[in-house]
């Protein structure tokens, strides 16, 4: 029963576009309406009705400890009584940006910003500006926020609302921004045969179509184009970044990208977001090089400051090890419940981010993940919800498990699923 979140929906409409302040929240894929939040704790979250659920949104990514975890809090809390924001440099920046250095090596030098979008968006200015090519590669489905440039054939919301292309990107912006079907080598090579190219972006594990994973030596592939050409290779690890395991992606292919974007969990919940890589690219932007790129709360401290100590803590736990096994036992028992179900479901699961596709596999680029029946997710969404499931409310997501997740909370997960896969069923 939503009747104080539909209240609130309804006040939200009057004054907020879609009573959102981002898409994808709107449920829209899911043909219903969003809840409104009252709280949230480790792995739960309660609804303004008082509803609890297992949170495996965790809001986008960012709360990999769960939510308000005690180490977070204290460190913002603390950080507060001491001023909300300078435009001055502190010692948090340095701190911040010394550990993702020490974290993930192919970053020299980072720059924070405020979010994950603003991240992307500097990789690309800077990537023309260093290479004076204008020309960028992306790939179909992946998301990399709502940057004019790359909203091309993106993922996420774009996708979930059916404009992977957005309305208000010139045509000849857009016409500089070639987007290929992920995992094909052969179109990857073509493109650099008959274009200038200045960098290509992507996510390493595709995750705003639902997730899907490089093919065996794709990522090698790019990476060799790029040096071959003189273009440069940007990861978008906002998602997998910290994530996936301490160093990313990246580290998990041993793939050395020239750029890489980060947000979400180096912000512990604050809006954050940072790009970095090779000193003599980063050195090109502003004061001391012509790219220019800025921002008023870049570096706040409370933010930093989160960041940190949800870094530091994640590390302290062992968080990576402790997401692997949490992972696995929830693949091991998802599968099993999963196996009834008449129409296909393909299960796509690292670390602790998975996605049930509602569709037959093998899925390993967004034509696949668009074959998935919304329809069908859209009911087992709410068949999982009001049994007090949360999953992300569009295929076109991914599910994140969060630290504070308990084994017991696994085992309550799979009975619901096994119970809305029989609901569904009928
Ligand atoms: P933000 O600007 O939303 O902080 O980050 C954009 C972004 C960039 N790159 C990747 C790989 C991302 O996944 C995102 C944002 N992810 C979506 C969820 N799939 C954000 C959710 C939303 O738009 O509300």
């Amino acid at each position: 029963m939503h009747s104080r979140s539909s209240e609130l929906f309804r006040a939200a409409q009057k004054r907020i576009p879609g009573g959102v302040n981002s898409p994808v929240r709107a449920f829209r894929n899911v043909d219903g309406e969003p809840f409104f939040v009252e709280r949230a704790e480790g792995s739960r979250i309660w609804d303004v009705d008082g509803n609890e659920y297992i949170d495996y949104v965790g809001s986008w990514g960012p709360a990999i400890l769960g939510h308000a975890p005690k180490a977070v809090v204290d460190a913002v809390r603390e950080t507060a009584t001491r001023g909300l924001s300078f435009g001055i440099p502190n010692s948090l920046e340095v701190e911040l940006a010394e550990l993702i250095c020490q974290w993930m090596p192919s970053i020299e030098k980072i720059r924070m910003v405020n979010s994950g979008t603003e991240a992307a968006m500097s990789c690309i200015r800077l990537a023309r500006g260093f290479t004076g090519r204008d020309k960028i590669i992306k790939f179909d489905g992946c998301y990399h926020g709502h940057v004019d440039a790359l909203l091309v054939k993106s993922g996420s919301g774009a996708l979930t609302h059916g404009r992977p292309d957005s309305a208000g990107v010139p045509k000849d912006l857009a016409a500089l921004t070639i987007s290929l079907p992920f995992n094909d080598v052969d179109l990857v090579r073509k493109a650099f045969r008959e274009n200038e190219i200045g960098a290509v972006i992507l996510e390493p594990i595709p995750a705003n179509a639902g997730l899907y994973f490089p093919r065996e030596g794709f990522l090698s592939t790019v990476r060799d184009e790029c040096t071959k050409h003189g273009a440069l290779l940007i990861f978008d690890e906002v998602m997998t970044g910290f994530r996936v395991a301490r160093g990313g992606a990246q580290e998990i292919y041993g793939i050395k990208p020239d750029l890489t974007a980060l947000g979400k969990i180096i912000g512990g919940g604050l809006p954050v977001g940072a790009f970095g890589g090779r000193a003599e690219i980063m050195d090109q932007l502003s004061p001391d090089g012509p790219v220019y790129q800025a921002g008023t709360l870049s570096g706040n401290p409370l933010a930093m400051a989160a960041g940190l100590a949800q870094l530091r803590e994640l590390e302290r736990i062992d968080g990576w090890n402790k997401l692997e096994k949490l992972g696995a036992q929830f693949e091991d028992r998802a599968r099993d419940a999963i196996a009834p179900a008449k129409a296909g479901i393909t299960f796509h699961r690292i670390g602790s981010m998975f996605c049930l596709f509602f569709a037959g596999g093998p899925i390993v680029d967004l034509a696949g993940a668009q074959r998935s029946d919304l329809k069908a997710f859209a009911r087992f969404f709410h068949a999982c919800l009001k049994r007090g499931v949360y999953f992300a409310p569009s295929q076109f997501e991914t599910g994140f498990i969060s630290t504070a997740h308990s084994s017991s909370d696994v085992e309550r997960t799979v009975v619901v699923m096994r119970e809305a896969i029989t609901e569904i069923a009928r």
